[in-house]
């Protein structure tokens, strides 16, 4: 496959609610491109986009793919598609923000049948912020139930304005056959190949596309002058004068072509080709954003430019190793350049260019400025390097990671397993910027965290499958405390003498509480020598190790004052150690006196969700021992509500707030400060954290 002249490449994310039929219509796409020979189905896992073991089985997209194809589009010109084929499912928003860190068009993929949903929703709000172009593919016209006219007010009741009307069904359902092009006024029949002959509207279809294409036409004229003074003097343009006025106004998401077809049958899907190529942007019509020596700069997808390439995807392939996809936002880049990854300085060697098509690697010789291509063995460059000639001091903004709202604790099944866990982890996040890894020492528990369970699900079916570790899992640990509110004295005493060199120390400890965070305290108040000197860091390290250790109910001690103010020593038996052990004794029997409590963390909520959705929220936070701080509209038809909930409650909100609000919910957790733990819970809380039967 060859690189295309910068001005005929098309970068197009497919994006939409799960199952809308994106990855068929990728399918659909390529066979009439000729580029596969027959047309694979999701469900039998022959797609070219669905190639991974995960998302065969689970008959959905879980990363992004590319899959390129050349195009002969109906203005004769020749073009290459780059179609990346995005996940619909909530948790692997991740891979549509990469996506659309490279697309320049995005085909917003909605089924005839289902209309517009909660994916649809959120893919359209973040091609919105992005500034991306779309395109509207109302993809299953086949299907019963589908309802063309249905699905279009839906886009207007939610997007509001800048819908152009492109096409009209002929047929709807198993008697679909057909489009009706609103700007030229032709039918077009499609035979069972995908090919179309045209064909003049039928009767039953006429008038309405006749109101259409004035409509249209008026919506299209009134985004540029000179034409709107032609249509008002009664000149009314020509198909192609208003397909070129409104290229313009698509670059500048003024409005969003409305096509339909069925990727089942492949009607309207090499019209949908067309318009990409001659309604879509080229890179070169959109200018990537850098920052030059913190300066920020526009980038022009200039092939005679200074090369610079960023990397958008990494994928850990079981034959060649570490594969990275990059989009060449300037310059042409050949096999064997050597560029520097301008973040760590390091230099790479782009040996063996080629074009991804699903799994399937197509040698490429240089790509230019736009294009998109692949590269093995990259060193250190993770997604979202830039590389570049050395001293070029450039790196590209990349999306931000989601937040992780969802986490559990792996448990490697055997010593192997262990011994692999944390280099294999570390791949699985290279590949994954949505995932993170963390160590927490004080439960002894790896936790990996993501965006909801089917991701974690699948990242530890790869896990197994890519890297041979197998694990089991559990919920994270609350990281519970203790501390007290009383005050009380007690003695620690430590006397082992039976002849020969015995153990003896005694320390008099006073414990009081300290404010809430204030840390814990100790302080030595001896006088007299009634512990010589030498022997009070020994005491202070025999008090913070049973705290560390936990106190009475076996969690950690904060925000305790313990005060050192009298004891005994023996001139043999007294030791660094006696006193140690004197201490931990003497403070656990003083916590014991001065009604010792269990704190909990409590985490600052704040969740958004759709006005209308608050009052369910509120009482289901109430629910979880939340207390509201604040609930207030913030525009946009959105509600925010802020809650101060413990920690403990909030371990699968994100599933929670996702069937409660169809998926339209969002929310960020932040610790925030302890609390003490209501007391009848302090025995179901210890039991779970191993503390049964008390440390
Ligand atoms: N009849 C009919 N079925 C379709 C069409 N397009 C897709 N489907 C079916 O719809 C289901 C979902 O299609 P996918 O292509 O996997 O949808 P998707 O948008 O890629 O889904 P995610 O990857 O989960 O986001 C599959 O069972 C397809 O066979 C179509 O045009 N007509
Ligand atoms: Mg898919």
């Amino acid at each position: 496959m060859d690189t295309a002249p910068t001005p005929r490449i098309r970068n197009v994310a497919l994006v939409g609610h799960g199952g809308s039929g994106k990855t068929t219509l990728a399918e659909s796409l390529l066979h009439r491109a000729g580029v596969i020979a027959r047309l694979g189905r999701v469900e039998d896992g022959t797609t070219v986009c669905d190639t991974e073991p995960e998302e065969i089985k689970r008959g959905m997209s879980l990363s992004l793919a590319v899959a390129p194809f050349e195009w002969t589009a109906s203005d004769g010109e020749s073009y290459k598609v780059n179609l990346i084929d995005t996940p619909g499912y909530a948790d692997f928003a991740g891979a549509v923000d990469s996506a659309l860190s490279v697309a320049d068009l995005a085909v917003v993929v909605v089924s005839a049948v289902d209309g517009v949903e909660v994916g649809t929703e959120h893919v359209w709000r973040l091609c919105e912020e992005a500034g991306i172009p779309r395109l509207v593919f109302i993809t299953k016209e086949d299907k019963q139930r589908a309802d063309f006219h249905s699905v279009l007010d839906q886009l207007k009741s939610t997007f509001g304005s800048g819908f152009a009307t492109l096409e009209l069904p002929l047929g709807e359902e198993e008697s679909f056959h057909g489009v009706a092009d609103v700007l030229s006024d032709q039918g077009f029949e499609y035979e069972s190949d995908g090919r179309h002959h045209a064909e003049p509207i039928p009767a039953d279809v006429l008038d309405e596309e006749a109101r259409l294409h004035e409509e249209i036409a008026e919506e299209i004229v009134s985004g540029d002058d000179d034409q709107l003074e032609r249509y008002l003097s009664g000149d009314v343009p020509t198909a192609d004068e208003l397909e070129r006025t409104l290229r313009h106004e698509v670059l500048d998401c003024l409005e969003f072509p409305v096509l339909v077809g069925s990727a089942a049958t492949g009607v309207g899907i090499d019209r949908l080709a067309d318009f990409i190529c001659e309604l879509g942007p080229s890179p070169a019509d959109r200018p990537a954003t850098a920052l030059v020596a913190g300066d920020e700069t526009e980038v022009l997808a200039d092939p005679a430019g200074r090369p610079l390439a960023y990397v958008f995807r990494t994928v850990v392939d079981q034959f060649v190793g570490q594969l990275s996809m990059f989009k060449v936002l300037s310059g042409t880049i050949a096999g064997d350049d050597r560029l520097t990854n301008t973040t760590t300085d390091t230099e790479e060697r782009l040996h063996g260019l080629f074009y991804l098509r699903g799994k399937e690697h197509l040698p490429a010789e240089r790509v230019v400025a736009g294009d998109i291509a692949a590269v093995a063995k990259l060193s250190a460059s993770p997604s979202g390097s830039a590389l570049a000639p050395k001293g070029y001091p450039v790196t590209v903004p990349s999306p931000e990671p989601r937040p992780t709202a969802y986490a559990l604790a792996l448990r490697p099944l055997t010593q192997a397993d262990d011994d692999k866990l944390s280099g294999a982890i570390q791949r699985l996040c290279a590949e994954d910027p949505s995932l993170a890894v963390e160590r927490i020492e004080e439960t002894a528990q790896t936790v990996l965290r993501g965006t909801g369970d089917t991701h974690l699900a699948v990242a530890l079916e790869r896990l197994s499958r890519k890297f041979g570790v197998n694990v089991t899992t559990e919920d994270v640990k609350v990281p519970y405390r203790e501390t007290i509110v009383g005050s009380a004295e007690a003695e620690g005493k430590l006397k082992k003498q039976s002849g020969g060199h015995g153990q003896f120390a005694v320390v008099q400890l006073r414990v009081s509480p300290r404010e809430r965070g204030a840390g814990s305290e100790f302080v030595d108040s001896i006088v007299g020598g009634a512990i010589p000197r030498n022997y009070i860091p020994a005491v202070e390290k025999g008090v913070d190790e049973a705290m560390a250790n936990g106190g009475v109910n076996g969690f950690p001690v904060v925000d305790v004052r313990v005060e050192c103010y009298d004891g005994k020593f023996h001139a043999v038996d007294s030791s660094d150690m006696a006193f140690r052990t004197a201490a931990a004794l003497g403070l656990k029997e003083a916590m014991a006196k001065a009604s010792p409590v269990v704190l909990e963390p409590i985490s600052l909520l704040t969740v958004t969700v759709p006005d209308g959705f608050q009052g369910d929220v509120m009482g289901d936070l109430n629910s979880r021992r939340g207390r509201i701080n604040g609930s207030a509209s913030i525009g946009g038809g959105l509600h925010e509500v802020q809650a101060m909930v413990p920690t403990a409650e909030i371990q699968r909100y994100v599933l929670d707030l996702r069937s409660m609000t169809g998926g339209r919910g969002t929310f960020s957790a932040v610790h925030d400060h302890y609390d003490v733990l209501p007391s009848h819970l302090v025995e179901k809380v210890k039991k779970a954290s191993g503390n049964g039967s008390g440390h």
